[in-house]
């Protein structure tokens, strides 16, 4: 069978998971009768909660008999870690921007992981059907940000699409557009079939976990060479280096939102394995004779640190079941098997880790989480992760965009003028104003701490 693997990227809220709706439901994945969700693919509790999207998953469309393993992406900034995961999954990306909103710092970084991956991209430019869309100033916008990343030449032949998601219509012409097979046809012509040779030795490589109250552990990885069977003897490539001989009995592949059992691997799909102890991230299913693991997969480093603590309050032991150090460790043990921009440290004391991601909103999901299963916790200042080099101590540093109308503009800026606060003699972040329809953007480029 023919495939194509592609990821949807964007900034948060671009439209990512209600176009993945409308390629689920035009590609005949449900039955007609079916009542179907809105985004379907924030499937858990606290993403149906927020409107957003946290973890990145896999579906799979066909169309024309050719199948789309396609990764929904989080567009929020501390879940950048999973989109790094899942353009390890791929041979292109769709890039989602706002018709109105344009691209935005999330576009840029996700777009940046993307050039340099050497994804070719489909632009989509969704929301067309906003009363203030732009569609043309967007174009060139975006076509700026390419250029701003050092995008090659070739890199910059991309088709452009304008969708109206909820709508469910692509057209290369923003005034048109009746379903979305013009977006199809640009993935079968745009995305290149996945490399490789199912002949040559096996390497398959761990992308992405998943959980079956069923079948306990999935991973989710790409079948880059090779052929898999169920029951041969295979061997996983661990990340310290060792080898672990085994025998893959539960083999799935990806059907709209189902999984299907399978046999036998094709080459280049992204397929679910279960019933493999302790398998994680990073990690290669190869031969057992000529072992060949794939390159672990490397991420961003976690900007922001908190200290997750025992609860040693007064009113200690009253909400949770889990409350003992030894709980706080093995559950936070867990958490970083799954979630691979995650750090932890141990800390000067046994009832205190150090937990270190990539922003608020992320660690404070992961708190949420566990409050939810019985966990009982303190938690600390968020604070910034601080880094050496060559002596010099260095912090993260963010992109902060604020659209405002005119009227308001100056305010704004002096309170984050503020907050930012001043180094003698220079300042510690840059200001640019961008003129919109309307509003005047302000772009700053603060230091970790001043967020
Ligand atoms: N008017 C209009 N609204 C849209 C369109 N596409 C998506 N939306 C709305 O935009 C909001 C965000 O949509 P999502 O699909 O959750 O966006 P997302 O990119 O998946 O968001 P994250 O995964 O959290 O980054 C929802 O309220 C959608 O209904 C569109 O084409 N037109
Ligand atoms: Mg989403």
């Amino acid at each position: 069978m023919l495939i194509r693997n592609i990821a949807i990227i964007a900034h948060v809220d671009h439209g990512k998971t209600t176009l993945v709706d409308a390629m689920l439901r035009q590609s005949g994945t449900f039955r007609a009768n079916e009542s179907v969700i809105e985004r379907v693919m924030d499937s858990n509790e606290l993403e149906r909660e927020r409107g957003i999207t946290i973890l990145a998953k896999n579906t799979a469309v066909f169309y024309h008999g050719l199948k789309i393993n396609i990764v929904d992406t989080p567009g929020h900034s501390d879940f950048g870690g999973e989109v790094e995961r899942a353009l390890k999954m791929v041979d292109g990306v769709m890039l989602l921007v706002d018709a109105s909103e344009g691209p935005l710092p999330q576009t840029r970084y996700v777009l940046g992981k993307a050039l340099e991956a050497n994804l070719p991209p489909i632009l989509v430019i969704n929301k067309i059907d906003r009363a203030d869309a732009r569609p043309q100033e967007v174009l060139n916008e975006v076509y700026d940000l390419f250029i701003d990343l050092d995008a090659k030449e070739e890199q910059l032949d991309f088709p452009v699409l304008y969708t109206n998601a909820k709508a469910g219509t692509a057209s290369s012409d923003p005034g048109k557009g009746e379903d979305l097979q013009p977006l199809f046809e640009a993935i079968v012509n745009t995305i290149p079939p996945p490399a490789g040779d199912a002949a040559s030795t096996l390497q398959i490589l761990v992308a992405n976990l998943d959980y079956s109250d069923y079948l306990g552990r999935l991973a989710i990885a790409r079948v880059f060479n090779g052929t898999l069977r169920t029951g041969e003897d295979v061997a996983i490539a661990k990340l310290d280096g060792t080898l672990q001989k085994t025998r893959i009995t539960k083999l799935f592949s990806f059907s709209g939102l189902k999984r299907t059992d399978s046999t036998e691997t094709i080459l280049g799909d992204i397929v679910s394995i279960a019933g493999v102890e302790g398998i994680t991230i990073g990690e290669t299913i190869t031969s057992a004779e000529t072992p060949a693991p794939l390159p672990p997969i490397t991420i961003d480093e976690p900007t922001i640190a908190m200290q997750f603590t025992v609860n040693t309050s007064p009113f200690a032991g009253r909400e949770g079941d889990y409350v003992t150090s030894r709980n706080l460790r093995e559950r936070l043990e867990k958490e970083l098997l799954t979630n691979v921009s995650l750090r932890m440290e141990e800390t000067g004391s046994t009832d205190s880790f150090k937990v270190m991601g990539r922003g608020e909103l992320q660690l404070s999901i992961l708190i949420e989480m566990m409050r939810r299963e019985g966990y009982e916790l303190m938690v600390g200042k968020p604070e910034i992760v601080t880094r050496r080099v060559d002596a010099k101590l260095m912090e993260p540093v963010k992109q902060h965009t604020v659209s405002r109308l005119y009227r308001v503009a100056g305010r704004d800026s002096s309170s984050s003028d503020r907050r930012a606060g001043r180094r003698p003699g220079r300042s510690i972040y840059r200001v640019f104003f961008v003129e919109l329809a309307g509003a005047w953007r302000a772009v700053h480029r603060p230091g970790g701490r001043c967020l």
